[in-house]
């Protein structure tokens, strides 16, 4: 067997942490992300067969019977996982129909998943139906997009539309948009769900006065999904208590979609 520390899935993950930390968007425990893993990525660092311990999910998810998981432990740091990946992540493979994880490795100190676990699981689920290269689900408290849900509207449509005049690139960026969840209590199975329905027609979920969901192909590219939302509420934030003089315009925006190649979520421009 190969050593898992130098598995690249690892490395990216152990990168993909301290970065969101260094961005300041995981105080303390603060996030948490799941990263899907193929067999066959796998393989050569663990024997599947080989099970460390069994951790009751409390949620059902039949789609995902079978499935690998690179997640973030409940209750540990992002600073610290570049420190001992082992401790801070696990490699969990659901059976039972999603009720049972069983972890192949990590969370050595006899931790766990993250507790925004049936959100992660359940998004997934939602994301691979719609786009089947769908492999991340990251959670984060960026501050500007946090302190834009105490002072904007939080109807989607007018939150994206803001969001989308703030930065040229973020129309080709999400398209799809950004959906807006209210404060909900987190770490339930309540919240997963509700989640998961968002994430039916848009990668990007606000959770109101509490952070962000973002789906995506890989680490990277998620990273930068969130990343750029987070730079239109940066500006939001800076030009919101000032008389505006310029914007976007929808005629702008369309210019965009066919430059790109993208399509603004239907009926959100005029
Ligand atoms: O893991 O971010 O939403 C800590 C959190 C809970
Ligand atoms: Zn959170």
């Amino acid at each position: 067997m190969k050593n898992i520390l130098e598995a690249p899935f690892l490395i990216e993950m152990v990168r993909t942490t301290t970065n969101m930390y260094a961005h300041g968007w995981d105080e303390r425990n603060g996030g948490n992300i799941s990263l899907l893993l193929s067999e066959e990525e796998v393989k050569d660092y663990l024997d599947p067969g080989t099970v460390l311990r069994e951790i009751s999910t409390g949620f059902e998810a039949p789609e995902l019977e079978g499935k690998c998981f690179l997640v973030t432990g409940t209750g540990k740091y992002f600073k610290n996982v570049q420190y001992a990946p082992e401790v801070n992540l696990g490699l969990v493979k659901l059976t039972d129909g999603g009720k049972t994880a069983q972890l192949l490795w990590g969370f050595s100190d006899g931790g766990k998943f993250t507790s925004e676990f049936p959100a992660h699981m359940m998004s997934h689920a939602t994301r691979l139906k719609v786009d089947p290269q769908n492999r991340v689900v990251m959670h984060c408290h960026p501050a500007n997009l946090l302190a834009m849900t105490y002072v904007h509207d939080l109807d989607e449509k007018v939150f994206t539309r803001t969001l989308w005049q703030m930065c040229t690139e973020c129309i080709v960026v999400f398209p799809d948009g950004v959906n807006v969840l209210p404060w909900m209590l987190c770490g339930t199975n309540e919240i997963g769900i509700a989640t998961a329905e968002k994430m039916k027609t848009a990668r990007l979920v606000v959770w109101a006065q509490h952070g962000i969901y973002g789906a995506g192909k890989d680490l990277d590219e998620t990273f930068g999904l969130i990343e750029t939302a987070e730079k239109a509420a940066e500006i939001y934030m800076k030009i919101a208590h000032l008389p505006l003089k310029n914007t976007i315009s929808d005629e702008q925006m369309h210019l965009l979609e066919e430059r790109f190649g993208v399509k603004a979520r239907g009926g959100w421009l005029d």
